[in-house]
């Protein structure tokens, strides 16, 4: 008797010590960020926390979620796919009750398995391959436009402004890279003539060699499909070489780092993007709460905030964290954003998605050509 006392009070202290017994629910819920947090892309990474970090904040300044205050998980994928998967683990492991991320499309797209198993909702603001939605997974969404959307616009632009031009067409060898100048190329149509084509490696830092065989091939244009690290080194060593053709460029290049590494070799090139939010009176709130508190935002800032006030109001509106029944709330919801009505289709595209030309002048990134 005595023997089987001390055994249910050591079965207690073990149950109460690892939780078992515990039925108090957590007061908190926790909501993952994830993209490149350092690294030659860190900018963007830290752009996306902030976006989150701003909409978190005003959550909780209203008394959190379902009762809950909301607290952030960050993770670093340093842009690398298996690192993401890593992240992606971690993060469905920890509980988080979506995800905003990851940026880059390398990373989304492996890590968006590991979310759809998990059955948590995850909103990529900035991953334009359109593999990641062609997958079929439910609780995977993108709020911002498609590669297939942006390349076809830059093709246009390029056959309009540059009919009959040669054109040459590199890459940085990554999903986003290499299919965003895949896009373009094949929407070129008849008209220009593509020269010259092949990839670089993400992560040189000398391009002179093949800028050389570039220059043999005589371009009129050149179009470039990757991130700004590179676009930017490309564009400054092609100038030095005499290599004077336009360089046009994808929404990976659009950032102020772009323009503070390229120097004014920067001016004159031409980039696919979205409309400048500073034109929009929905976005003037978040541009001053940004600005005021992190500086100067960034391209897809305004997207991750959005991204996630999307999440935070479909578990307000649908009462419960269950990933499946918070798809279904955000994808036939219209969310009133920062940038204005945002509605996503079946697959978990947005429905609509502009995209415009910008060109950099003494600079500075300016609007330049719409689609008539
Ligand atoms: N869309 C620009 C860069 C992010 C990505 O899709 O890889």
């Amino acid at each position: 008797m005595k023997v089987s006392l001390l055994a249910r009070i050591a079965i207690l202290l073990i149950a109460i010590t690892t939780g078992a017994c515990t039925s108090a629910p957590s007061n908190v819920l926790t909501i993952g960020a994830a993209g490149p947090m350092t690294g030659d892309q860190s900018k963007m990474g830290i752009d996306l926390r902030h976006g989150v970090e701003l909409a978190v904040d005003e959550w909780n300044a209203k008394g959190g979620v379902l009762g809950k205050r909301i607290v952030m998980q960050v993770e670093d994928d340093q842009h690398d796919p298996k690192q993401a998967v890593a992240v992606a683990n971690k993060l469905v492991n920890s509980g988080v009750v979506g995800v905003i991320g990851h940026w880059n499309s390398s990373a989304s797209i492996p890590a968006s398995g590991v979310y759809s198993q998990g059955k948590v909702v995850m909103i990529t603001p900035a991953s334009t391959n359109p593999r990641l939605t062609e997958q079929g997974f439910p609780t995977v969404f993108r709020i911002c436009g498609r590669d297939d959307q942006q390349g076809p616009l830059a093709a246009r632009f390029v056959r309009e402004r540059f009919p009959n031009a040669a054109v040459a067409v590199l890459h940085d060898k990554t999903t986003y890279g290499q299919g965003l100048a895949e896009e373009f190329q094949r929407a070129l149509g008849a008209g220009p003539r593509v020269v010259f084509s092949s990839g670089v490696t993400q992560g040189d830092k000398d391009f002179r060699a093949v800028l050389t065989t570039v220059k043999a091939a005589r371009p009129e244009i050149i179009f470039f499909g990757g991130i700004y690290p590179e676009a930017a080194l490309l564009v400054r060593q092609a100038r030095e070489l005499g290599l004077t053709a336009p360089f046009i460029s994808g929404d990976g290049t659009y950032d102020q780092k772009f323009l503070e590494i390229a120097g004014p070799a920067a001016d004159g090139t031409y980039l696919t993007f979205g409309p400048d939010p500073a034109d929009f009176p929905q976005s003037q709130a978040f541009l001053t709460k940004y600005h005021e508190r992190f500086g100067p935002h960034g391209p897809y800032s305004i997207y991750a905030y959005d991204a996630a006030n999307i999440l935070l109001s479909a578990i307000a509106q649908a009462g419960t964290t269950d990933g499946l029944k918070l798809a279904e709330v955000i994808r036939g919801t219209s969310h009133q954003g920062a940038q204005g009505e945002i509605r996503f289709d079946a697959r978990g595209d947005v429905l609509n998605a502009p995209y415009i030309v910008w060109i950099v002048k003494q600079g500075r990134f300016e609007q330049f050509w719409r689609p008539g």
